[in-house]
């Protein structure tokens, strides 16, 4: 026994003089080089004593040093615990102390604010600033560039990531070595990647799309990477003629659109464009196949499943569907009310299940039942069908999600801050269609009787407590929230009134 995850994405490039990162100021990072670095984190992870199965939460800019930590923590058997760089502290203190974290990174202008918190779970902290400079990298650089791989087992837990809850609260996806290395070598399969790919990589590797999509496959394949720290259009436009391949959520493609200097031969020798974390609208399919010749190869996923589906790379991309189920993935249409299993065509719930699909919720197993059935099938939360062709169409979501630029957004979390608001009576947070961000978060308040809102106040405080990207982009007062007979907010009759907000239809 080795360690598969370690062996099978890290290790087979072991002493490999061939590029992984190209950075943009054209500095290129090899495999051998990513690996030293990788493997004196490791020296260093193991010196602050450190048990396999402990958690590391890491909220820091993307560099090569934080994938290097990533790799380092599949080398020594820690789980991997990536957060979101907009997080606010009190976010962050829900996850660190929730995953009991041992040992926080952070970048140095965060580290005052949490400092107390990984003190009260007794966590050690270091820095790692987005040049590679900190505490972290200081001690690796004293340590020894190999490091013999703990021995894991594919079963074992190798990365949580948290997603928010439809009651607001945070669950952490416990994700196996399994669950990591058999998506990542279905896809490559899948979608052909070999190691003369360069992905154009400007995701964030905090989600699974960046980090165990993008980042496992070109480990997986031998490829290599142009290691963007964000999406920025100039440098999309600038690098797009050294890559082969970029994978991206719909905004990249509309923002893409969007600039006239994005034209057909900028894009003509490109092998692949893929989509998905959010709905890529038909619209923009067909605008970009006429811009470039290129159909957008659209598939769907979750954090606790990875990849369900995909578009055949061979066969046709259909715009508005996320293909078929991969292999080794199952894929049904439920009944949401009897969980009994709906003929071809018709709408209900999706459910998968497969080498893919998480062990469950760190610590709430009533979360986990709730949604993971004990035959191994996961609940999605969203609604779809599967055409007479085969093809899986997403239609709906049985959850309260809002998708923003391919950031998932629980409603509840922000209503439970308005609700707090002096002079609020009730709040309902809905997602309306945007231009750039697909959705955009609304922000519906009815005052107190006799109150009036400070609305530039309330948006203040929603500010200090959440992520940017969940702050409303609108607060809208109303005399009440509409109700059905039960007296449950009618979110529909919202979004269907406030559509037209933002884009005009
Ligand atoms: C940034 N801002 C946002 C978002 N991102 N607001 C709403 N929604 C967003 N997604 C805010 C910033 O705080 C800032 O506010 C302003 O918008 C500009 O910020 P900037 O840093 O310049 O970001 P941006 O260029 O606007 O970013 C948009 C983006 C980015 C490039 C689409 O959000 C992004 O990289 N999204 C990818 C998310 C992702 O990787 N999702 C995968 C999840 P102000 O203007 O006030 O300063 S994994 C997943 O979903 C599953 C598994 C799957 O299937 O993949
Ligand atoms: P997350 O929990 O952040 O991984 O987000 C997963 C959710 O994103 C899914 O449950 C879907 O609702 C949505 N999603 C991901 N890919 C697609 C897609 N291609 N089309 C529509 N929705 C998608």
């Amino acid at each position: 026994m080795g360690n598969p995850l370690y062996d099978r994405l890290f290790g087979i490039h072991a002493g490999e003089d061939t590029p992984f990162l190209h950075l943009p100021d054209g500095q290129i990072i090899t495999h051998a080089v990513f690996l030293d670095m990788a493997a004196r984190i490791a020296n260093a992870l193991t010196g602050f004593e450190l048990e396999p199965g402990d958690r590391v939460a890491v909220q820091v800019e993307k560099s090569p040093e934080a994938l290097a930590l990533y790799a380092a923590c599949a080398q020594t058997g820690l789980i991997f615990l990536p957060l979101n760089t907009a997080y606010k502290a009190g976010e962050l203190s829900c996850f660190i102390e929730n995953s009991g974290a041992a040992l926080v990174v952070c970048d140095a202008a965060s580290e005052a604010e949490l400092t107390p918190i990984a003190e009260a779970q007794n966590a050690r902290l270091e820095t790692l600033n987005a040049d590679g400079s900190g505490t972290l990298m200081r001690r690796a650089l004293g340590m020894l560039p190999a490091f013999e791989p703990v021995k894991r087992a594919e079963e074992d837990l190798a990365a949580f990531l948290y997603t928010s809850g439809t009651t607001g609260r945070s669950k952490g996806a416990m994700l196996t070595q399994e669950n990591l290395l058999s998506n990542a070598e279905t896809l490559v399969q899948e979608w052909r990647f070999t190691k003369e790919d360069v992905l154009l990589h400007a995701l964030p590797i905090f989600h699974t799309h960046g980090l165990f999509v993008a980042t496992n496959i070109i480990l997986a394949s031998g490829g290599s990477m142009i290691f963007l720290p964000k999406f920025d259009l100039d440098d999309i436009l600038r690098l797009m003629p050294q890559a082969t391949s970029m994978m991206g959520v719909p905004t990249f493609y509309t923002r893409l659109l969007g600039d006239e200097h994005f034209t057909g031969d900028l894009a003509r020798h490109m092998r692949l464009f893929i989509s998905g974390s959010a709905p890529l609208l038909a619209e923009t399919h067909e605008r970009f196949e006429a811009r470039t010749g290129h159909r957008i190869l659209e598939r769907y996923g979750m954090t606790e499943t990875n990849m369900n589906t995909s578009n055949p790379y061979d066969g046709e991309r259909r715009a508005g569907t996320v293909g078929f189920p991969l292999p080794g993935v199952e894929l049904k249409v439920t009944d949401p009310d009897t969980a009994e299993t709906l003929p071809q065509g018709e709408i209900g719930m999706i459910e998968v299940r497969g080498p893919n699909v998480f062990e469950g919720y760190w610590q709430m197993p009533e979360k986990t039942a709730a949604e993971l059935r004990a035959d191994g099938f996961f609940i999605t939360g969203d609604l779809g069908r599967v055409d007479e062709d085969g093809y899986v169409h997403i239609v709906g979501r049985g959850k309260d999600l809002i998708i923003s630029g391919g950031f998932n957004i629980y409603p509840k979390e922000i209503e439970l801050v308005l609700d707090d608001q002096p002079g609020v009576l009730e709040s309902a947070v809905i997602g309306v269609p945007h231009p750039d961000f697909g959705e955009t978060v609304l922000g519906l308040l009815v005052a107190e009787p006799g109150r009036t809102h400070d609305l530039e106040a309330i948006l203040a405080s929603v500010q200090n407590e959440l992520a940017r990207f969940k702050h409303p982009r609108k607060l809208i007062v109303l005399e009440e929230l509409p109700r059905n007979t039960m007296g449950k907010v009618q979110k529909n009759a919202l979004r269907e009134r406030f559509r037209d907000l933002f884009v005009k239809n």
